[in-house]
């Protein structure tokens, strides 16, 4: 399966709640009027793009059907790609890892898919022919130890690990170390989600940051927050939490492909001000794809 194809039946559940149902209204419409409006809304919110930004789109339609004299309902859908388009739109969703070595840092709540996707980066890293190591920072579970070092094996990338229960900014420190000594191109650090309390995550991370700060002075750095397109507007409470702890350049969205409700991304983006810069639309290795809106959009109508 091509890359679209395989991101077109991510998006499968969502184009069926958002698309279908869009589709069904317009043309049971046929023309423009209030309560073509009154019904898209609905659509809309139930689909987790939120009250917020559901208002502002459809506003937006309203104005737009005006100035173009728009009466053919059918018609309304192309301004909607349109709106949409527009609001995911972040310019470069590239990862930005020009200097040898740089470093990713991956963060988030238990469970959303971190070490899955460092998987799935460091495995199309190797393929480009990059030397890439892991630093097993989510100590506070052997098995977490335990799956990255799995994804280790099966992509042909190193691993530094300490034992459970040490101190993540020391693996890290070890890992920069071994990134410089080992000429790595690329440092994908992995972190835990759940610790006894949520101050002291937040405290590790910037922990983890300083060490990065020092040891790798000047090193091209991306901090993507994995957040779980399955947990709605909960996503984005996350998200809230974590910006206070780490400079965050990017998000992965994971298991698009498991939920109707992948209007999520449109919320992310307008509320939160982070670009999406990798969404995860399955379970397979090379499931874990760039962002782009046009695709996205072109993805969800086609
Ligand atoms: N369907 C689907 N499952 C995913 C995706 N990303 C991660 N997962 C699954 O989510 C679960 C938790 O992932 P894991 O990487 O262990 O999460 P972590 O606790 O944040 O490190 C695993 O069962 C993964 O296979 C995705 O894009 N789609
Ligand atoms: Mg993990």
């Amino acid at each position: 399966m091509g890359f679209f194809d395989r991101l077109k039946d991510g998006l499968q559940k969502t184009r069926k709640s958002i698309t279908e149902k869009i589709d069904q209204v317009l043309v049971s419409f046929g023309k423009v009027d209030e309560e073509l409006f009154d019904e898209l809304e609905e659509i809309l919110i139930t689909s987790d793009i939120g009250i917020e930004t559901t208002m502002r789109i459809i506003e937006d339609l309203k104005e737009k059907t005006r100035e173009r004299k728009i009466i053919d309902a059918l018609k309304v859908k192309d301004l909607l790609k349109e709106e949409l388009e527009e609001i995911l739109d972040t310019g470069e969703s590239a990862l930005k890892l020009d200097s040898k070595p740089s470093v990713i840092i991956v963060i988030g709540v238990n469970g959303v898919g971190k070490t899955t996707s460092i998987g799935k980066i460091a495995n199309y890293y190797k393929s480009q022919g990059k030397k890439v190591l892991l630093a097993a920072g989510d100590t506070f579970r052997a098995a977490a130890i335990d799956q990255l070092e799995i994804w280790a094996d099966r992509v042909g990338a190193e691993i530094i690990e300490q034992k459970e229960g040490s101190d993540p900014a020391a693996v890290v420190f070890d890992a920069a170390q071994a990134a410089k000594s080992r000429k790595a191109d690329l440092l994908i650090c992995d972190t835990a989600g759940r610790l006894h309390t949520k101050k002291n995550l937040m405290e590790e991370l910037k922990k983890v940051s300083r060490v990065l700060d020092r040891e790798l002075p000047g090193a091209d750095r991306e901090t993507l927050l994995v957040l779980d397109a399955t947990t709605g507007q909960n996503a984005i409470s996350q998200a809230k939490t974590f910006k206070e702890a780490a400079d965050i350049t990017g998000i992965v969205l994971t298991k698009l492909d498991g939920t109707a409700k992948g209007g999520i991304v449109i919320a992310i983006k307008s509320e939160l001000d982070i670009p999406v810069k990798l969404i995860g639309v399955g379970e397979q290795i090379d499931d874990l794809q760039k962002f782009n809106a046009k695709e996205f959009v072109e993805a969800l109508f086609s």
